[in-house]
């Protein structure tokens, strides 16, 4: 990767992905692009930004060749809840956005990386260890689309030769920019709230286990399977990821380790649990491991201990 075009630059992942990217490649070979949201002074100002709506194709396609990119990380997407809300919507920049890319990337040669999600199961995949190639019969909308990326990914390498390289993300845990719209929105909020309230009142109810991930190994993961030798990838795309599985009750067991009288009620939002109902448990992730040495770093404490000491440093000082 020589030039990096980053769509959904302002988002959970993309804020962070970036200035890894930029210190790793050079400020200047990594554009961000951002639709809705004013991206903050630091990724602005630190390298190329522009504002795009992966709708556009024409839009992406003048970016590309005018910094000439040889890879993109497409990360624009609605996320689950907000899906749910707005499927026409959910379809239009999950799948027409995507389809853009994927054409652009045809025709000037880039690699792209697509993020799946645990969203791309569905109630009659198994929901412990779940198998990296199994049943996938979402009844979302995200879910809908997210499947569909994969398989318009797949298609596209096949037919076209394009380099598309993709994982399945659980749910992710960040303290940079909170995610907006998704199922598992409150293993970050809950971190929010045990800091500035002291309690927290969660959607989803207390024994709703999920598998999730802390930001710097969702970031290590996009980064490795887009440097790793192509060779080594029999899948390619949406290779199930995770580092940790846990329920609403466990993480706030862990943050009571760190702020003893923080207490949780529980007030359940029957979409969104309807939703992670739907989800898988526990991943198996061997395949990544095997194809492309995906091997996470932080689990349930290590993650609660950065995140508490993060988010007070950023509380107290804004
Ligand atoms: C969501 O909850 O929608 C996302 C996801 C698991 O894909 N975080």
């Amino acid at each position: 990767m020589k030039n990096i075009l980053v769509t959904g630059a302002t988002g959970q992942i993309g804020s962070e992905l970036i200035p890894v990217l930029r210190d790793k490649y050079g400020n200047q070979a990594v554009v961000a692009a951002g639709h809705s949201r004013d991206p903050d002074t630091e990724l602005a100002e630190a390298g190329p930004f522009c504002k795009l709506d992966v709708r556009d194709a024409a839009g992406i396609e003048q970016v590309v060749a005018h910094y000439r990119i040889d890879a993109i990380f497409h990360l624009a997407s609605l996320l689950s809840a907000v899906a749910e809300r707005e499927p026409q919507l959910a379809w239009d920049i999950n799948i027409n956005g995507l389809i853009n890319v994927l054409d652009v990337a045809r025709g000037r040669g880039c690699a792209v990386f697509f993020p799946s999600s645990i969203g791309a199961f569905g109630p009659l995949t198994p929901a412990e260890n779940t198998p990296q190639d199994t049943i996938q019969h979402p009844n979302t909308m995200y879910g809908i689309t997210k499947v569909s990326g994969e398989l318009l990914c797949g298609y596209y390498h096949k037919r076209y030769g394009v380099d598309t390289r993709g994982v399945r993300y659980p749910g992710l845990i960040s303290y940079k920019t909170p995610p907006g719209g998704g199922t598992t929105d409150y293993a970050v909020e809950i971190f929010y709230s045990a800091l500035k309230h002291g309690r927290y009142e969660c959607f989803l109810a207390a024994d709703t286990r999920l598998d999730m991930m802390y930001m710097p190994d969702a970031i290590e993961a996009a980064i490795r399977l887009m440097e790793c030798d192509g060779q080594r990838l029999m899948h390619r795309n949406g290779y199930n990821v995770t580092a940790m599985s846990f329920s609403p009750a466990d993480i706030t067991r862990e943050i009571k380790k760190h702020i003893p009288d923080f207490t949780v009620d529980y007030k359940v939002d029957p979409v969104r649990q309807g939703i992670a109902d739907s989800w898988p448990r526990h991943m198996d992730d061997s395949v990544a491991r095997k194809e492309w040495g995906w091997q996470p770093q932080f689990d349930l404490p290590d993650t609660v201990a950065d995140m508490l000491q993060h988010l007070s440093n950023r509380l107290t000082t804004s």
